[in-house]
């Protein structure tokens, strides 16, 4: 059967990055019902918003008052998940691992990245998100460095549809004494694949991506974007670091840049796919901050945008998806092609005011 073939069939793809199987079904494309009808998000109007509790000067829920930030700001989450003082212990009153919890140690900071509340990556300059960069950099260090911290999560909200009620752009960070969940897989995979194959799972990725070009979205001279093989969500992104880098922390200033220039031109692509603010979830994921070499890992991030073919038409990982496997409609090849035609100038700055 010819790959062409293959791919118009239902099949399933791998992910080599978490073991994990998604199941593709392109022939459902042509199904009369659209999926869930949403209202789509507006984007903030106004530069400063005196009821947010991230503009500057504003004060906040817990109390706090922001000082008058005119770049990024970051501070301890007034609501964090984690701590840092949580004294150790580890139970199992089954002996068998049928009731075992452990005490988790952490800390969860919030970062802004800019004080203008009306403002996206895709609508910052790429110096602007420089310095987001330089933060998220600066960050993963300082926090990595931490003794009870082996694990630095940084990602971003964005969009009602995703539970993220604050428009004004930031991100989280979430760091914490054990690698979470999907980290740890991709940990086991690109380690097994470094010792069967003495490679990168990543860098022997990205060439295979760069040779076929079908998955493509967009890339500069550091980094690609592109729709990955095994996508779950139908506009999923994998940004892949071109030169073989661990973590966020050691990027030089060219790759900061490149990064940033990246950021911009793959979120105003998912803009303008359907002329309105993408949501999504994005986050990083780098090399555990344990002590250990890691030459295993290569820095990436996962975008996931829940939209399915318009601004209001949601995908839901629901049934056969909670309980069998994932599943996706349009190819990745499809929702490549589609983010990879589109303009690379904001559709705002297009129409006429
Ligand atoms: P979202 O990224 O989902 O919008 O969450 C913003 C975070 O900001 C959320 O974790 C925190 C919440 O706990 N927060 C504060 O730390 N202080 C506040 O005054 C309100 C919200
Ligand atoms: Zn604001």
């Amino acid at each position: 059967m010819t790959l062409e073939r293959l791919y118009a069939e239902p099949h399933r793809r791998f992910n080599p990055l978490t073991g994990e199987w998604v199941l593709v079904s392109p022939h459902r494309v042509q199904r009369p019902w659209d999926g869930q009808l949403e209202t789509a998000g507006t984007p903030a109007s106004l530069r400063y918003d005196p009821t947010c509790y991230l503009c500057p000067g504003n004060q906040r829920a817990g109390g706090a008052r922001n000082p008058n930030y005119s770049s990024t700001f970051v501070f301890t989450n007034d609501f964090a998940a984690l701590k840092p003082d949580v004294p150790p212990a580890k139970q199992d009153e089954s002996e068998r691992g049928l009731l075992l919890c452990e005490s988790e140690a952490g800390t969860c900071k919030v970062v802004c990245f800019s004080p203008r509340h009306d403002l996206t990556l895709a609508r910052m300059t790429v110096p602007e998100i420089v310095s987001v960069v330089d933060v998220w950099a600066e960050q993963q260090a300082e926090v990595g460095s931490l003794n009870h911290i082996n694990y630095v999560q940084i990602f971003e909200n964005r969009g009602e549809i995703m539970g993220c009620s604050n428009p004004h752009p930031h991100c989280q960070i979430w760091a914490n004494q054990t690698i979470p969940n999907e980290p740890r897989k991709e940990q086991q995979s690109q380690q097994e694949y470094a010792t069967k194959y003495g490679a990168c799972l990543l860098c022997d990725y990205l060439q295979l991506e760069t040779k076929a070009a079908t998955r493509m979205v967009v890339e500069n001279a550091h980094f690609a974007a592109l729709v990955p093989f095994w996508a779950v969500w139908p506009f999923e992104v994998l940004l892949v670091s071109k030169p073989h880098t661990s973590n966020l922390g050691s990027l030089d200033p060219v790759m900061r840049e490149r990064l940033a220039d990246i950021l911009k031109q793959l979120t105003t692509r998912y803009d303008n796919l359907f002329e309105a603010p993408f949501p999504y979830s994005m986050g990083f994921h780098q090399a555990p901050t344990d002590g250990e070499v890691h030459a295993e890992w290569h820095l990436h991030a996962h975008f996931y945008p829940p939209l399915l073919r318009s601004a209001t038409i949601r995908k839901f990982m629901v049934g056969y998806e909670m309980l069998a496997s994932p599943q996706r409609d349009i190819t990745p090849e499809v929702a490549a092609l589609a983010l990879r035609n589109l303009a690379g100038t904001h559709y705002a700055d297009l129409k006429p005011r």
